[in-house]
């Protein structure tokens, strides 16, 4: 019987080929929250899809020289696109919108009109400024270092006539929804979120332009279009058929239970949405969650750093389910993530590998051994058999309350205390010990059962993260009018034989060096060499560490090729576009004196250079940086966590010293 509605959605994605693990990480997420749902017993709807209007669409397509419609449709169907990744990932959505349907474009046509109509929308001049990657509006005061505060892009001037919506009309329910319901998740966004954006003030929000037609045109004003984020947010109503004839959902779904957003996108759910659902006077979504993003070396994956990591290497080597497991296992949902192959090797090897792998291999091969594959029907119970049904019978409750609260890790972390308990049994009971005496063979078959319970229920919550493997595992253990349900994930004391079925080994160890270097060659073979990093941001690099007087002894010659001098710092600057990044102008005691791009940002002000003695390395290759010259290096000690701290030298030592 259903317990009710479950309504779930992820962000729907802007239409790109070059889609990267990040992207997968809400999706995932979405997708295991949906399967946790319907395991239940709710009845889920879950809906993700593509954000296929705006400017960036449309130069894009022009470059491509096709229609903006051909160009999503070509990479939204496409073998690398959205829709292809969501296969990959086995993401189990109920629905998929584009943007682009026309049952959509129809349905914000008349949510426009019907907040024009109510006043909520106005026309006026748009003055300020513009993030074209963002598709977003900005106010001067909004911007960081006059550049766009998301991206940390170039914002472009934008003045053209454009409808506003009455944001500021509703700044005072926004921030009280905010500030006194547990709308927004975690806790921690909503500081930001009021102190950033609505004590300031919220300003009304341009939601139409006239400067480029890809878009839903405003129907009532001809030469305006919707503006993206307008025409965005609404599909969490419309793809449930809200002011279109397509779907008939709305009411049972609506509003949803929550919506899962990527942090950056946390101010346009949180303040936008509400106040919009406000205007239309429509039930608010019960939570956004906003997560946070998967970085790499603490900064931002893309294409042109060349430091994407590709979904497709890592599931069809390693399988989609450990992927997925990897993801949730690792990463605390709301916070930021650092990325790495060796994270992902280790979680595999030590949770999948020895908990459950081991756990599962171990458990199956005794019953094939001491039983031949049927456990006899004999029950007997001790008093260390306790414990462990303790365990089995806490773990729904405890994963249910993480769960509900949209931790999960902490879902996965109850049921590895299943595992973990379940392994310990094994050592206590020491069933290869009883296995030698006729006289314990009952004692032999209630702990292997207490075993296969341990390992049943553990799969059974396993479902929603590693839908395939759980499926191996409960196939393993076959078990008549046993149905594996959400209820039956408990202890059961079934009095018949359980016949289980050997399969595979589930999760093989892996041989970490051998599979970081597979990774590396698939990544350079599909990405191009790493690119150059900036000499100082390498402290930051986990580089594989050299044994120490092997392959890293030189001889003096060898060092003596390197100049290194020292140089005092004569102004220092942040790159722009770059966090890590600081420049750095020199007198190196040549009357020219140079300058150095460092990656050493964040753990220096510019102000806290200046004047400081320091080393460079002078006759390093000059390189450009984010477009800026360095010529140099500067020396910094790297205490092992990944820090840089420069090597300063003292104020007496002369610029242009030699340093030897
Ligand atoms: O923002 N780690 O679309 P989008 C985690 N169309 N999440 C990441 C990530 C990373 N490294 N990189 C991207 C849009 N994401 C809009 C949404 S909703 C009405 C409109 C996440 O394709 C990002 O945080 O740029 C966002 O939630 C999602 O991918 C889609 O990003």
């Amino acid at each position: 019987m259903s317990k009710g509605p479950f309504y779930i959605t992820t962000p729907i994605y802007y239409p790109s080929d070059k889609l990267h693990i990040g992207h997968s990480y809400c999706t995932t997420a979405a997708d295991a929250m949906a399967r946790y749902k319907r395991l239940q017993g709710y009845d889920v709807m879950f809906l993700t899809g593509t954000d296929e209007h705006g400017q960036k669409i449309e130069d894009k397509a022009k470059e491509a020289g096709v229609t903006p419609k051909q160009f999503v449709d070509s990479i939204v169907e496409g073998p690398s696109g959205v829709k292809a990744l969501w296969k990959l990932m086995n993401i189990s959505n109920d629905r998929f919108i584009r943007t682009t349907d026309d049952y959509h474009v129809e349905a914000i046509q008349k949510i426009f009109r019907k907040m024009y109509e109510k006043g909520d929308i106005y026309k006026g001049v748009y003055k300020g400024k513009y993030c074209k990657p963002c598709e977003s509006f900005w106010t001067e005061s909004q911007l960081v270092d006059g550049c766009c505060p998301d991206c940390g892009r170039p914002v472009v001037d934008a003045e053209e006539e454009a409808y506003f919506f009455r944001l500021s009309k509703y700044a005072d329910r926004v921030q009280h929804l905010l500030e006194d319901t547990d709308f927004l998740q975690p806790r921690s966004r909503v500081n930001e979120m009021v102190n950033n954006f609505i004590k300031p003030g919220l300003e009304d929000l341009c939601v139409s332009r006239t400067s480029f037609n890809w878009g839903i045109p405003v129907d009532f004003d001809p030469g305006h279009v919707v503006y993206v984020w307008v025409d965005a947010l609404f599909n969490y109503v419309t793809a449930l058929g809200f002011d279109n004839d397509r779907y008939h959902d709305y009411d049972k779904f609506w509003p949803a239970d929550v919506h899962f957003v990527g942090k950056e996108i946390v101010r346009f759910h949180s303040i936008i949405w509400p106040a919009m659902l406000m205007s239309m006077e429509l039930p608010l979504p019960k939570h956004v969650f906003g997560h946070g993003w998967l970085l790499i070396d603490g900064g931002k994956m893309s294409k042109s750093k060349g430091n994407v990591v590709d979904p497709y290497i890592l599931a069809e080597h390693y399988g989609v389910d450990a992927l997925r497991f990897f993801l949730l296992r690792t990463f605390p949902f709301g916070s930021d993530g650092n990325f790495s192959n060796e994270a992902l090797i280790s979680t595999i090897n030590t949770d999948l590998a020895n908990d459950l792998g081991n756990l599962v291999s171990r458990s199956l091969s005794m019953i094939d051994k001491y039983f031949g594959g049927t456990i006899p029907a004999v029950r007997q119970a001790e008093p260390i058999d306790e414990e462990l049904i303790a365990v089995i019978n806490g773990a729904r409750a405890e994963y249910e309350k993480e769960m509900d609260a949209f931790a999960l890790q902490n879902g996965l972390a109850a049921v590895f205390k299943v595992l973990d308990r379940a392994n310990k049994y094994i050592d206590e009971t020491a069933p290869w010990i009883l296995g030698k005496e006729e006289a314990k063979r009952d004692r032999l078959a209630s702990v292997l059962y207490n075993l296969t319970e341990a390992i049943r229920v553990s799969a059974i919550l396993l479902t929603p993260f590693m839908p395939d493997t759980a499926d191996k595992i409960l196939a393993m253990l076959e078990c008549s009018g046993c149905h594996n349900t959400w209820e039956e994930a408990q202890y059961l004391v079934r009095c018949e034989p359980v016949t289980v079925h050997k399969g595979e080994n589930l999760f093989p160890r892996l041989d970490v060096e051998k599979e970081l270097a597979y990774l590396e060659a698939e990544r350079a073979a599909r990405f191009g060499k790493q690119p150059e990093q900036p000499a100082a941001e390498k402290p930051a690099d986990k580089q594989p560490e050299k044994p120490e007087g092997v392959a890293s002894i030189i001889d003096i010659a060898e060092f003596q090729k390197v100049n290194l001098r020292v140089a005092q710092v004569t102004a220092c600057e942040p790159v722009p576009k770059a966090d890590k990044l600081l420049r750095l102008t020199l007198d190196d005691g040549t009357a020219e004196g140079r300058q150095v791009v460092s990656g050493i940002a964040p753990w220096y002000k510019p102000e806290d250079l200046v004047g400081k003695k320091l080393v460079i390395v002078a006759n390093l290759k000059p390189a450009k940086l984010r477009g800026v010259l360095s010529q140099g290096m500067i020396l910094a000690a790297d205490p092992g966590d990944g820090s840089a701290n420069v090597l300063f030298v003292d104020e007496s030592v002369p610029v242009g010293s030699k340093v030897r």
